[in-house]
């Protein structure tokens, strides 16, 4: 097995023109493939390989983390998780992924297709996506119901466990960056200083906060509801007007459903508090915060919906196995008992919102949206306002009745 190196771009396309599926992707001679690397996030490498016929993405995982240096290694065997997770989803919900050409576990390289004209950045530009609500529903019942024991047998449940359990480094960023690390002094958090110096230090003090973030982070590593996408941020999810892509599940291992929701619904507010750094005028993107908390909304009742009808229709699960159910009674109790569980759910979806909120703004990664504002005192408004509903999701899930009330709640905060 040829030894692991990372990727010489001047030598990519000679080896990709090896591969059957991705020199017929790219098409022509790989002599006029254009390659430039483009990888702008935490972790990896990542290069866009174009020819005459289309284009792919390859992303190859580094032996550390790339956002810090040679100081902080990471295994390259996340490059192992992400594609058995992209194979996952793909069969539960076909076309919300990135099609995969090539694997590579030795080179830790994953060869994709190239989403074009794709963008992950259109909320900073107040671009509205109308499939954005509707997909990402589709994918996170789709993933998280059919890789569960709702769905599944014990033993399928089992061997995705073993599987993805094996991503403990990843895990463990997740555990000291979201759920502990922002409520302490840790020598890699940042956050806009010296506006955010007192909510920094009142966090620190804030008993009530650092045992919901830790009750959250209990659950986060011992509760194995389903296959989680583990960093499904908006910058995890490719968008154009027509077309919905979920990318980079790395961080994937079996924990608890609410975490990915809540991923979503987090980022999604912290979208809607940054439009106050980017409007020209105050009030001028008004309409667009709206499309935001819109968003948030539907993104929860699609996703409480579908994942009920899956529900209701599964015949296969070990979990409440469906010929236990058969008389009218049953299925009134096991009515109550779903909306029980989906209550637990959405309780589940806005503490680890609330969680991965503050993390964007007290912990090391912060998210563009809010860094892409250029005056610091401007975006520290905007922050500060992101962390008052932030802690109240986290601390006080429970007293939320619905999406809708937390979307008074935000602008509520907003106007303050
Ligand atoms: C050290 S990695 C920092 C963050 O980047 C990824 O996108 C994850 O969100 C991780 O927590
Ligand atoms: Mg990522």
């Amino acid at each position: 097995m040829p030894v692991y190196a990372p990727v010489d771009g001047s030598r990519l396309a000679g080896a990709l023109a090896e591969i059957p599926p991705v020199r017929d992707r790219l098409g022509g001679d790989a002599a006029s493939w254009r390659i430039r690397e483009v990888g702008d996030g935490n972790l990896n490498l990542v290069f866009i390989v174009e020819g005459p016929a289309g284009g792919v993405v390859v992303k190859q995982a580094l032996p550390y983390v790339r956002l810090v240096g040679e100081s902080w290694p990471l295994p390259l065997e996340r490059s192992w998780f992400e594609y058995s997770a992209l194979v996952e989803q793909a069969r539960h919900a076909p076309g919300l992924t990135p099609e995969v050409f090539h694997f590579d576990r030795a080179q830790a390289l994953i060869v994709m297709e190239y989403l074009s004209p794709h963008v992950r950045k259109g909320l900073i530009r107040a671009v509205e996506y109308p499939r954005f609500a509707d997909d990402i529903a589709i994918f996170l019942a789709a993933t998280l119901f059919n890789t569960s024991v709702l769905a599944g047998t014990a033993a399928e449940h089992k061997a995705r466990v073993e599987l993805f359990a094996a991503n403990v480094a990843l895990c463990r960023i997740t555990e000291d960056l979201v759920f502990t690390d922002p409520y302490r002094e840790a020598p890699l958090n940042r956050w806009t200083r010296p506006w955010l110096d007192g909510q920094k230090r009142a966090f620190e003090r804030d008993s009530a906060l650092k045992v919901a973030a830790q009750a959250r982070k209990h659950q986060f590593m011992t509760g194995a509801q389903a296959l989680i996408h583990g960093d499904l941020h908006t910058g995890s999810i490719m968008l154009t007007p027509q077309d919905t892509r979920v990318i980079d599940p790395e961080f994937a291992f079996v924990g608890p459903i609410g975490f990915d929701v809540g991923a979503v619904i987090g980022n999604l507010l912290l979208a809607f508090f940054a439009q106050e750094g980017h409007e020209a005028a105050p009030g001028a993107r008004d309409a667009y915060r709206e499309w935001i908390l819109l968003q948030a909304q539907d993104v929860w009742s699609g996703f409480h919906e579908r994942f009920l009808a899956l529900w209701r229709q599964a015949r296969a699960g070990d979990a409440y196995p469906a010929g236990l159910f058969a008389s009218e009674e049953d299925r009134l109790t096991m009515d109550k008992e779903r909306a029980r569980f989906m209550r637990v759910l959405f309780e589940d979806t806005l503490a680890f919102a609330g969680a991965k909120m503050i993390r964007r703004i007290l912990g090391l990664a912060h998210v563009e949206d809010l860094e892409a504002i250029a005056d610091p005192e401007r975006r520290a408004r905007c922050e500060a306002k992101a962390l008052r509903l932030a802690r109240d999701l986290l601390v006080d899930a429970k007293d939320f009745s619905g999406l809708a009330d937390v979307a008074d709640a935000a602008r509520a905060i907003g106007r303050g």
